[in-house]
């Protein structure tokens, strides 16, 4: 299961909405396929592996392992539950089943009434941990919110009159192949105007994110990157609606701006945000409560004074040292689980 959960993650940033989905076929104890979901819309994992066998008369022998629940409906692409039994498969192996209303349980029942045994719950909570952006978003209410800073060693995001340079070289890197990951990176309208962001991927590769920014007044306005045209981004505001090729105007009423900012992302098919700053955007994320992880870079520079980072309750997943940053991941107790 741990090896289809490697697989699952090759697909990261390529097939969201959808899942990360590995499978792994083993006949007499010996690896005979593999395969992944690798691109969003193309075939899903377990015809991938089937694909990958060389000797098709083992499957009537096989067990397929798959980090989730084979699908049971017609999509972009046919059941895997129908391929799987149609191939012979004897017996699978599920981590996660589809919280899919579109699967749900049925693909795990055809497989049953097929007569393949099946075993669900291995390794579940690393199953729900991969996949913690699509559990997230097939409720329809928002996409994963994954909130980022760096601050110095006394506590600080940057000095009040600028753009500064906190975090080293390789921190920027990592946030460089983190935009390639997800969906979408977020900021607020003093960001844009402070450090005139261009939220794209340069320093790694991969496809861009959907540019988001917050500006409720409609005050950001000239020569600035994220208005330039050059990416699809969309602008949350309290003041109009409006599509031109690349920008998206979205009005939202005032009360409960955020959530209804979240709900919308993930009605366009958004399964993930970053948010990137600043100060205030990061705090008023957090006082909603909008947010599910957090990756916090805590540097060796020593500013003194400036705006101050925001303070975060959360649980620690995970700790990291790139070259003298110390990276924290908290995940929020308090968001919803599955
Ligand atoms: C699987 N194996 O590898 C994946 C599954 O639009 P479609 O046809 O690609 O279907 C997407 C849905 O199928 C997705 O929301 C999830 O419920 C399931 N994904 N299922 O058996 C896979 N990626
Ligand atoms: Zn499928």
């Amino acid at each position: 299961m741990r090896r289809t959960f490697e697989l699952a993650s090759l697909g990261l940033g390529r097939v969201s909405p959808n899942p990360l989905v590995g499978c792994v076929i083993v006949a007499n104890e010996v690896i005979i396929g593999e395969g992944w979901h690798r691109k969003f819309g193309e075939e899903h994992a377990e015809v991938n592996a089937i694909t990958s066998v060389t000797d098709h008369s083992l499957l009537r022998h096989a067990t397929a392992y798959v980090n989730l629940e084979p699908c049971s409906h017609h999509g972009k692409t046919p059941p895997c539950a129908d391929k799987l039994i149609e191939v012979g498969i004897k017996r699978v192996v599920i981590s996660n089943k589809d919280t899919n209303p579109l699967v749900g349980g049925k693909g795990i029942e055809k497989l049953r009434s097929a007569g393949i045994k099946v075993d669900v719950g291995i390794l579940e909570e690393e199953g729900k941990a991969l996949n913690r952006r699509f559990f997230t978003w097939i409720r329809k209410e928002s996409p994963f919110v994954i909130l980022k800073w760096a601050e110095s060693s006394d506590g600080f995001l940057g000095t009040s009159n600028g753009p500064t340079l906190i975090s080293n070289e390789y921190s920027r890197q990592r946030v460089h192949q983190w935009r390639s990951e997800e969906d979408a990176v977020l900021v607020g309208t003093r960001t844009v105007e402070i450090d005139n962001p261009q939220l794209n991927v340069r320093d790694w590769s991969g496809r861009n994110p959907v540019r988001v920014y917050i500006d409720r007044s409609l005050r950001l306005s000239g020569k600035l990157n994220l208005l330039d045209g050059s990416q699809p981004t969309l602008c949350y505001n309290l003041m109009k609606d409006e599509q031109t090729s690349m920008m998206t105007s979205v009005k939202l009423p005032d009360e409960q701006f955020l959530n209804h900012l979240l709900r919308d992302l993930a009605k366009r098919g958004i399964g993930s945000v970053i948010v990137e700053g600043g100060a205030q955007t990061l705090e008023w994320f957090i006082a909603s409560g909008c947010w599910h992880e957090a990756r916090i870079f805590k540097t060796g520079t020593m500013l003194h004074s400036g705006v101050a980072a925001p303070r975060l309750q959360g649980m620690p997943v995970q700790e990291d040292s790139l070259s003298g940053d110390r990276l924290t991941w908290l995940s929020n107790p308090a968001a919803i689980r599955i």
